[in-house]
C-alpha cells in the first residue's frame, strides 16, 4: 500500500471506530444535570469554559495578586465563563490544549468559535435536553460507552447511589468504585466505614478484614462496577515499610476481592494534590513516581489485573518496558498534563514499538460531557498519525498491511483491549 493509500486507510478507521471510553468524571442525568445545584452531569458552555485546566491558566493572565482566588470562586458560574472567555478566549489566542478543545467541541456542535460573548452560546445550549445531548455528544465523538468515576466515599455520590432507583442502569455508562482515601487516608477511611456500618480498625484489630472486603464487594455489585481505581500520589510505594496498613489493605483486601470478581485494579500514579489550594481542582500537579511498585504488584498477584496510567513524562518509558513483563499489566491513556498532541504521540509511538497494539492509547478523562467530541477529536487525529507512520515502516520492512488489518487493529485500540480486560 502507498502512504496516501495507508493514510485514507487509517483515517477511515480511526474516525468509524467507536471508542470505548475507559476513564471520564460524566454521569447519566439521573445524577442530577448542571445547572441543577449539586449536580453531577456537567455539560454545556459555562461548564466546558469553566473546566478546572482554564480556570489554572486565566490566573496565569489575571493573576491572583489582582483578583484574589476567592473573589474569584464567589463570582456565579457564568461570571466565571465570562472572565475566562475575556481574557483567554477574546483578549489572547486560545492557542493552548485546552482553549483550543473548547474551539473543536463548539464547531463541531455546528457553532462558529469565534463569537467574542458567550450568549450566542448559551442560547443555544439552553435549548438542548440533557438525555438527549448525551446522545448527540456521543454521536458526533463516535464514543459507545462511558466509563463513569464513582467516589463512594463522596457522602452526596453516595447518597445518590442509596437513593435514588436504578441510578447506574443507563446503558450508556458503566459504573467505577474510586477508592482513593482507603490507601491515601487509610485511618479517616476506617473512620467512615465504621459509621456506615463496617467494623474497621486502622489497626486490623477484630474483623477489619472481613468488614473491609465486604464493604468492597457490596458496592462493586451495587454499582455494577467494571474496575476499582484510584489516584495516588507520587510517593506510592509498594511494598512500602513506611505503611504497613497500606501493605496489608492491598494484599489481604482489595487483592483477593479483585481477583474474585476478575476485576482490574486502575492506578493512576502520580497525582500530586492541591500544590496551589487556592485553584481547588486546578490546583493539582504532577510528580514522578515509582515503576517498580507497579512491577512489584504485577509479580506478586499474578492472577490480578493492574490498568496503570501514570502523570509523570518520565515515567512512560519505564511503564511501556514494564509492561513487556507483565501480561496482567495495561498501560492506558495520556493522562491530563500529558494529553497534548505532542505527548500523545511520543507516547503513543514508543508504545506501539514496545507493545505493539496491547494497550490503550487513550481515555478522555472528561469532566464536562461535551469534552468528548474535542478529546477524542484531537487524540484520534494523532493516533491516525503515528499508525501510518508506523503502518509505512511495516510496509518498508516488505510486509503487506491491508485494511483489514488496520481495521483489526483500530478496533483493539480504541475498543476491544478494553472491553476484553473488563470482561465487557
Ligand atoms: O484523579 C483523577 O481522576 C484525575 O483525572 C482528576 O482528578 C483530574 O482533575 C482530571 O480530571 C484530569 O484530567
Ligand atoms: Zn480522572
Amino acid at each position: 500500500m502507498s502512504r496516501k493509500n495507508i493514510e485514507q486507510q487509517v483515517t477511515k478507521a480511526v474516525w468509524s471506530q467507536p471508542v470505548s471510553d475507559l476513564h471520564t468524571h460524566s454521569y447519566p442525568p439521573k445524577f442530577g444535570a448542571s445547572p441543577a445545584p449539586g449536580a453531577l452531569l456537567l455539560w454545556g458552555i459555562d461548564e466546558l469554559v469553566t473546566y478546572h485546566y482554564l480556570i489554572a491558566e486565566v490566573f496565569r493572565v489575571v493573576p491572583a495578586t489582582k483578583l484574589p482566588y476567592d473573589k474569584f470562586w464567589a463570582m456565579r458560574k457564568q461570571e466565571q465563563a465570562d472572565h475566562i472567555w475575556k481574557h483567554l478566549f477574546v483578549g489572547r489566542t486560545p492557542i493552548g490544549e485546552a482553549c483550543r478543545g473548547v474551539l473543536t467541541t463548539l464547531e463541531r456542535l455546528g457553532l462558529d468559535p469565534n463569537e467574542k460573548s458567550l450568549k450566542p452560546y448559551r442560547k443555544w445550549f439552553a435549548r438542548q435536553d440533557p438525555d438527549k445531548y448525551i446522545d448527540k455528544v456521543m454521536t458526533v465523538a463516535n464514543v459507545d460507552l462511558i466509563t463513569m468515576t464513582n467516589p463512594v466515599f463522596d457522602d452526596h455520590e453516595r447518597g445518590l447511589w442509596e437513593k435514588v432507583p436504578g441510578i447506574g442502569q443507563d446503558p450508556r455508562f458503566a459504573a467505577v468504585l474510586r477508592i482513593d482515601p482507603l490507601l491515601r487516608n487509610w485511618s479517616g477511611a476506617c473512620g467512615k466505614l465504621w459509621t456506615w456500618g463496617y467494623q474497621a480498625r486502622p489497626d486490623f484489630s477484630g474483623r477489619t478484614v472481613d468488614e473491609v472486603r465486604r464493604f468492597l464487594a457490596y458496592w462493586l455489585d451495587k454499582m455494577k462496577a467494571v474496575y476499582v481505581a484510584m489516584s495516588l500520589p507520587p510517593e506510592f510505594r509498594y511494598p512500602d515499610p513506611n505503611n504497613p496498613a497500606g501493605d496489608r489493605f492491598i494484599r489481604e483486601i482489595l487483592m483477593p476481592v479483585l481477583a474474585e470478581g476478575r476485576r482490574p485494579w486502575a492506578m493512576m500514579i502520580g497525582a500530586r494534590l492541591r500544590v496551589n489550594p487556592g485553584l481547588q481542582d486546578g490546583g493539582d500537579s504532577v510528580g514522578s513516581a515509582d515503576v517498580m511498585s507497579v512491577v512489584n504488584l504485577c509479580r506478586d498477584f499474578p492472577q490480578n489485573k493492574f490498568m496503570v496510567t501514570m502523570l509523570a513524562r518520565e515515567n512512560q518509558h519505564e511503564l511501556a518496558a514494564s509492561a513487556r513483563k507483565f501480561g496482567n499489566l495495561l498501560p492506558f491513556g495520556c493522562w491530563w498534563f500529558l494529553n497534548n498532541p505532542s505527548l500523545v504521540q511520543e507516547v503513543t509511538r514508543m508504545r506501539l514499538e514496545l507493545l505493539g497494539t496491547t494497550f490503550v492509547p487513550q481515555h478522555s478523562d472528561a469532566r464536562i460531557l461535551d469534552q468528548l467530541i474535542y478529546k477524542w477529536e484531537h487524540s484520534r487525529r494523532v493516533i491516525a498519525k503515528v499508525l501510518a507512520d508506523k503502518y509505512v515502516d511495516l510496509e518498508q520492512s516488505g510486509f503487506k498491511v491491508t485494511a483489514k488489518h488496520i481495521r483489526a487493529d483500530v478496533a483493539l485500540l480504541l475498543r476491544d483491549n478494553y472491553r476484553e480486560f473488563i470482561g465487557r
